[in-house]
């Protein structure tokens, strides 16, 4: 409980807050984390097997069939209190930055403008062979059941195999979504990080820069994922309660 004290004073203090979020985030929404144990999407699936740049080319409707099944369960998914959060802090005067690991479009769906997506979006696809973006008609995008095979479109320019617009191991980073967070991070008073191992690199060093930066850190998650620093502050809990509560006590309706 001190903790939460301690952040709502450090909110209370700051104007620039950069929310650094992963998949814990949308968690309450339905959509799976990748690590948790028991519910984790890799729980079941070899993320080897299925997100790589090489498990794409070796079975292509397989990892096509996949990100269609996950891009409709992100359709049906709603925002949740956490997303919401997020948005009526910024519509209550903090100067408030999304930078997402997620390829969901909760964040815009519960009213934040522009978001950061550092590992891209289930909305959007490229040419695996000219890296053109490819938009995607109606008729692409049928239901795919969880582990159902779909061929993936062909490119209009190269014939190349159309692939997810989102970054997968060993990718770089869009350096544009990079530099964006860079500079966010570099420049704000309050880093948020909500629901989010830290594993990842290099979207797991933000906290670290916002550290250097003479920025304070709060967590908010399931666990403790800090790094030990006296300017960080570990909220345990639900994104979407922790969040919420952290409004309620500095006032904001
Ligand atoms: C709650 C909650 C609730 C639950 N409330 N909290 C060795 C070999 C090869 C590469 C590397 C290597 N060592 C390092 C690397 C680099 C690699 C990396 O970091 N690997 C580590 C795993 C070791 N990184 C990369 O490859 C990146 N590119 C790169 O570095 O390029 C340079 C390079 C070039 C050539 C060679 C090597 C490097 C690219 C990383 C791309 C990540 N892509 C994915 C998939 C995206 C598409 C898709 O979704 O399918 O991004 S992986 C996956 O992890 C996804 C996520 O965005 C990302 C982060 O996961 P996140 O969001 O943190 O989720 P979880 O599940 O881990 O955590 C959830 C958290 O929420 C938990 O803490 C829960 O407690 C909490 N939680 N419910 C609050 N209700
Ligand atoms: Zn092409």
């Amino acid at each position: 409980m001190t903790q939460i004290r301690e952040a709502v004073d450090v909110l209370a203090a700051v104007r620039r807050i950069v929310f650094f979020t992963g998949a814990g985030i949308s968690a309450e929404s339905g959509i799976p984390t990748f690590r948790d144990k028991l519910s984790g999407l890799w729980a079941k699936h070899d993320p080897q097997r299925l997100e790589t740049a090489d498990a794409f080319r070796e079975n292509p409707a397989l990892v096509w069939g996949w990100y269609l099944w996950r891009r409709q369960q992100a359709m049906m998914a709603q925002p949740n209190a956490a997303h919401y959060s997020i948005s009526r802090l910024a519509k209550a005067g903090w100067d408030v930055s999304v930078v997402t690991q997620n390829i969901d479009d909760l964040h815009e769906r519960a009213g934040v403008d522009a978001v950061v997506h550092l590992h891209g979006s289930l909305l959007s696809a490229k040419c695996s062979g000219c890296h053109r973006p490819v938009a995607l008609q109606t008729d692409q995008l049928s239901i795919s059941k969880e582990g159902e095979l779909v061929e993936p479109p062909r490119c209009n320019y190269c014939n190349g195999r159309t692939r997810p617009g989102v970054v997968w191991f060993r990718e770089n980073l869009p350096g544009d979504a990079w530099l964006s967070a860079v500079r966010l991070v570099r420049t704000c008073d309050l880093l948020i990080s909500v629901g989010t191992s830290g594993v990842v690199r290099p979207a797991a060093d933000l906290p670290e820069m916002a550290i250097r930066a003479n920025a304070a850190v709060i967590y908010v998650n399931l666990e403790d994922v800090s790094m030990g620093d006296e300017r960080e502050i570990m909220l345990i809990g639900s994104a979407g309660q922790v969040l919420p509560e952290l409004l309620t006590r500095l006032g904001v309706s």
